[in-house]
């Protein structure tokens, strides 16, 4: 039975959202109107948190995947306290307000991470609970618990259907991740149908079959049985739960259980109607009675006193566990512990050299001891990628051993474990690796083949957005790979990449410009950045030679000049095209012609240079300027300018050994010296 109480906060929940969607005319109305009960259970009975400080480390989590729900989430904040007023509340999707369409990160307090490209919110949260996971087994000891949280989604039909989080879904189960729950919004309807013409599963047997718990709750709107399947989700610790919440969306709308409910205003006619059905004053908008807030609020003193209470079992540990806890809070703080970087080889010359993955693989295991935060693992590929961190154990269940131990680094399977297997399963390691780092106290990693970078990008550009600290590890990153195909030989994904705003793209040329990538990629730390990687060996070029590979900081730098006469030409590569422009400027440069190699990694580090020193390494009178990289040439045009060319790949690759495609697709020597006497005629 729930209390006037419960049905006056209920409601001020429901016609807070329905009030801010009518005023800004825009909005969804429909999932906070059926989805109220459960959030309001969740809030005032099971959800640890502190709306004074939305950033304690041992708070819950909560993320609501159904990101169209945004005016729910904010009801949520104003009411219980959060740093969002109740002007911001009417500022709702207007511009430069704290309420935007859909929840985003580092935007309004109390966001966890930007969802809305549904799906993403739910593999999220399931980083999260293995962020919790593994600094509970790192840090907590017997007596002295630190990390100790849970974490919540509400999750709609949408969510469900969606592959990223029906990948995470099957991992979480296999993780056995005990302390995620998710309530799912079991309406019915989506944005244009309802869900009988397309989503007939049965979503509990199916999650069972992942290895979740279920539990069902057949009224949406009976918070005792919301209740009691919070406590039954609590009380299991091996499974993750989800609870199936039948819902109306809607509720109490003319509209309701039809998708007219779900993204438009309900118009102040039935705006009218709505507030009448459910016992609601019609006017003011935005009413919120004083004994409903006034409950909401108690959660101040409810996280004040929480939040306090784990400060003193804080300093406990502290004095405890001097060197854990200086060690954790330096996660916490997104710092890099001193010296972590002293173990980074260097990499002597060699004409026949390393592939850059093969750098990547020893410089991040010259890291990892020294870098606890450093987590990650790829989709099914370590093997191919060399991500695999030895020694530093593989993330999975306590107990877990697998009679099979294929795939295991051998340092035992844990929750404190490094190595995460993410299965075939790219677009969830993306989602879950944002999830790590929004938890805190990560820098996660993922990687697989640049081709399949496509798999994952909607993770990759919300990560972007978010401003999130991960790293993506791409390697087999052109034609080069050979004998694989077309299907696995990327063309266009350097491009495609290099578009999205705020990831930081780097394609080093040789061993050491992979280990100062490394360096570059750990210590940016608000925003991603994807490195991308040649299977095939390049020549470690002699850096008494040639200038240092710390140039890669600067996104492009020159790497040998003209040693006569006036600059007639610049050669411009990244990655194994770096060494094609060596071997070519060194032929121009005995015929006489007055060239300059130029390596450039990384467009965006390079384009946060001031012009000057950009134009240092490419000087506007030069314009005789020849590109050579083995991808699609999109985008390169504005370094190389009208009077330059690019030589690029324009068409899909094809099944060969490496040598015979990059032969056939001009990639010689004499092909990049035919084309700059081209250019110079
Ligand atoms: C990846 C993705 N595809 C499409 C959309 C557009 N969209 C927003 S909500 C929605 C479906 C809504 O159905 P449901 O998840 O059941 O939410 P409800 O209608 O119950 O609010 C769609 C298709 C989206 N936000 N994300």
């Amino acid at each position: 039975m729930s209390s006037v109480l419960d049905q006056q906060c209920i409601n001020a929940i429901r016609f807070l959202s329905v009030d801010m969607v009518q005023k800004a005319n825009s909005g969804h109305p429909g999932m906070p109107l059926g989805a109220a009960p459960m959030a309001y259970v969740l809030w005032t009975r099971w959800l640890k948190y502190n709306p004074r400080n939305p950033h304690w480390v041992n708070r819950d989590r909560f993320v609501l995947s159904a990101g169209h729900g945004s005016a729910l989430l904010y009801s949520l904040l104003h009411l219980t306290g959060y740093d969002l007023s109740l002007d911001d509340i009417r500022q709702f999707r207007q511009w430069g307000s704290k309420t935007p369409g859909h929840p985003e990160r580092r935007h309004t307090p109390g966001v966890e991470t930007t969802t809305g490209p549904l799906g993403q919110g739910m593999a999220n949260a399931i980083g999260m609970a293995i962020a919790e996971a593994q600094l509970a087994a790192r840090y907590n000891r017997p007596d002295h618990v630190v990390i100790d949280h849970h974490t919540f989604a509400i999750v709609s039909d949408g969510d469900l259907m969606e592959g990223v989080a029906s990948e995470a879904a099957s991992l979480a189960g296999h993780l056995r991740l005990g302390k995620l729950t998710c309530l799912y919004d079991d309406n019915y309807v989506t944005l244009a149908a309802g869900t009988d013409i397309t989503f007939s599963e049965n979503r509990a047997r199916r999650f069972e079959a992942y290895g979740w718990h279920t539990v069902s709750v057949t009224d949406g709107n009976d918070l005792a049985a919301i209740d009691a399947a919070l406590r039954a989700a609590r009380a299991e610790t091996e499974r993750p739960s989800l609870i199936l919440v039948r819902t109306h969306i809607g509720y109490g709308s003319p509209e309701q259980d039809t998708f007219k409910a779900h993204g438009a205003p309900l118009g102040k006619e039935d705006v009218r109607r709505t507030k009448q059905k459910l016992g609601w004053p019609t006017e003011p908008d935005f009413l919120i009675p004083d004994d409903a807030l006034a409950h909401f609020r108690e959660a101040l003193e409810r996280g004040a006193h929480d939040e306090a209470a784990w400060n003193e079992r804080m300093t406990t540990y502290v004095t405890t566990f001097p060197d854990l806890s200086q060690e954790l809070q330096r996660r916490l703080r997104n710092e890099l512990p001193p010296g972590w970087d002293a173990d980074i080889p260097v990499f002597h010359a060699d004409a026949k050299g390393l592939a850059t993955r093969e750098a990547s693989g020893k410089v991040m295991n010259a890291i990892a001891p020294r870098l606890p935060a450093l987590i990650g693992g790829s989709a099914d590929l370590d093997p191919s990628t060399k991500t695999a961190l030895k020694g530093l154990g593989d993330f999975n269940p306590p107990n877990s051993k697998n009679e099979d131990e294929q795939g295991s680094d051998g340092a035992g399977w844990s929750y404190a474990g490094r190595n995460l297997h993410f299965g075939v399963r790219e677009h969830a390691m993306g989602a879950i690796v944002n999830g790590l780092a929004a938890h805190g106290g990560f820098i996660p990693f993922g990687s697989t083949f640049l081709i399949f970078s496509d798999y994952m990008r909607p993770a990759i550009r919300l990560a972007a957005l978010m401003g999130l600290h991960v790293v993506h590890v791409f390697t087999h990153d052109s034609i080069a790979l050979g004998e694989d195909g077309p299907t696995h030989q990327p063309v266009e994904q350097l491009a495609a990449l290099r578009a999205i705003p705020n990831l930081i793209v780097i394609r080093p040329g040789d061993a050491n410009e992979t280990a100062v990538a490394w360096r570059v990629a750990l210590e940016t730390r608000d925003r991603p950045v994807a490195l991308v990687l040649s299977r095939q060996d390049l020549p470690t070029l002699d850096r008494n030679r040639y200038a240092p590979a710390e140039g890669v900081r600067r996104g492009a730098y020159v790497l040998s000049d003209a040693t006569v006469g006036p600059l007639a030409l610049i050669l411009i590569a990244s990655g194994s095209e770096v060494g094609l422009i060596v071997a070519a400027a060194q032929r121009l440069q005995a015929q006489g012609i007055a060239v300059r190699c130029v390596s450039m990694p990384s467009w965006e580090l390079f384009d946060a240079l001031p012009q000057f020193e950009r134009d240092a390494v490419l000087p506007p009178a030069v314009v005789t300027r020849l590109v050579v990289e083995a991808g699609v040439a999109q985008g390169w045009h504005r370094f190389v300018g009208a009077a330059g060319d690019v030589m690029s790949v324009e068409r899909f690759g094809a099944s060969a050994p490496a040598d015979a495609l990059l032969r056939e697709y001009g990639f010689t020597v004499e092909r990049v010296c035919a084309r700059a006497k081209a250019l110079l005629d």
